[in-house]
């Protein structure tokens, strides 16, 4: 079955492939030439639906979007929904990291916990919606280290790990993210 993947952001298409297991034949919002939603809700779960709904509307046909960012303690949950725009039009992301090492710095913390959130939604056209949420906990580090993965991966050590994600091997990312138990909780209310 045909399964539209809602995101304009490359770095999400090959884990959410893996994470499906091929159950899809995927093809991405920027394939059909969708346009991107703004994103106007104040959670991650709310803009998961806003950007599954205008795609499954578009294209008549299902949708899955991500909706995921980092959260730092010490910044109270920032840059969380806004972690895409940290990073400005240019998509900068060392500069989206350089911000956060300096915020933390400035509130002169030594705790460098954070974590990752992925909210999933599924649409179908003009039709019903399930949104799930997942989580991993972990640490950041300064500089950043590895070039694997996307976005803030370099300076996140998931808890328990000592690489991190940008180092990982995707295998081992896609074992234990945000996005893997997102996923785990979309297949068991989809296929269980
Ligand atoms: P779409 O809305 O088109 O999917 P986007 O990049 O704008 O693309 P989001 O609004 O969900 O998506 O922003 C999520 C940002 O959070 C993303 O750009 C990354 O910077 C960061 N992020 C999310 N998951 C991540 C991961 O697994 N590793 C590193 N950074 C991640």
């Amino acid at each position: 079955a045909k399964l539209v993947a809602a995101t304009h952001n490359p770095g999400k298409v090959p884990e959410i492939a893996a994470l499906l297991d091929g159950r899809f034949e995927i093809v991405t919002a920027g394939q059909l030439g969708l346009p991107e939603p703004e994103e106007t809700e104040s959670t991650f779960v709310g803009n998961a639906l806003l950007k599954a709904r205008h795609a499954a509307d578009l294209s008549g046909l299902p949708a899955l979007a991500d909706d995921s960012g980092l959260s730092v303690k010490a910044l109270d949950g920032a840059p969380g929904i806004y972690s895409a725009r940290w990073a400005g039009p240019g998509k900068d992301f060392a500069m989206a990291m350089d911000k956060v090492a300096e915020r933390i710095e400035a509130t002169g913390t030594e705790d460098y916990a954070a974590w990752f959130t992925s909210a999933l939604a599924v649409a179908w056209p003009n039709g019903p919606a399930v949104v799930v949420e997942g989580r991993v906990d972990g640490s950041l580090v300064f500089p950043g280290r590895g070039t694997r993965g996307f976005g803030y991966d370099p300076v996140f050590i998931p808890a328990g790990e000592s690489l991190t994600f940008g180092e990982m091997e995707p295998t081992a990312k896609d074992a234990m993210s945000h996005r893997a138990r997102a996923f785990a909780k979309l297949k068991a209310a989809l296929f269980d």
